[in-house]
């Protein structure tokens, strides 16, 4: 599975889980350009156990946050002539052009998330 393999690598001292400075050198490998700020915000909402750490589910879930963000922000400068928001005739074309399955409430719902804001 390409997430496990993926996990393994960035796990650099090998303990089974990813601290915020693995997830941090991941993501630059990966060139996933998120705010260290924003990341920290991230990992700490994601991590249930308080000890600041990602194990490998906490780390699949993260992962899949991550892309996601990432594709909308990638959209939002797409559809937005790249404002650092969507007006009504952004989000219009973006509806009418995207056949996607993500549904208006969840988008809204994302934009207006600190982490896709720019
Ligand atoms: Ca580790």
């Amino acid at each position: 599975m390409w997430l496990k393999q993926t996990f393994d690598e960035a796990d650099k001292n090998g303990d089974g889980s990813l601290s915020i400075n693995e997830v941090l050198q991941l993501m630059h490998k990966l060139n996933v350009n998120l705010p260290r700020q924003k990341v920290k915000q991230m990992f700490k909402a994601d991590t249930d156990d308080n000890q600041g750490t990602l194990g490998f589910d906490e780390f699949c879930a993260f992962y899949k946050m991550m892309s996601t963000r990432r594709d909308l922000y990638l959209l939002m400068l797409t559809y937005s002539n790249h404002k650092d928001y969507l007006d009504a005739d952004d989000l219009k074309r973006f509806l009418e052009t995207e056949q996607k399955d993500l549904g208006l409430d969840d988008l809204l719902g994302s934009l207006n998330d600190p982490v896709v804001s720019i």
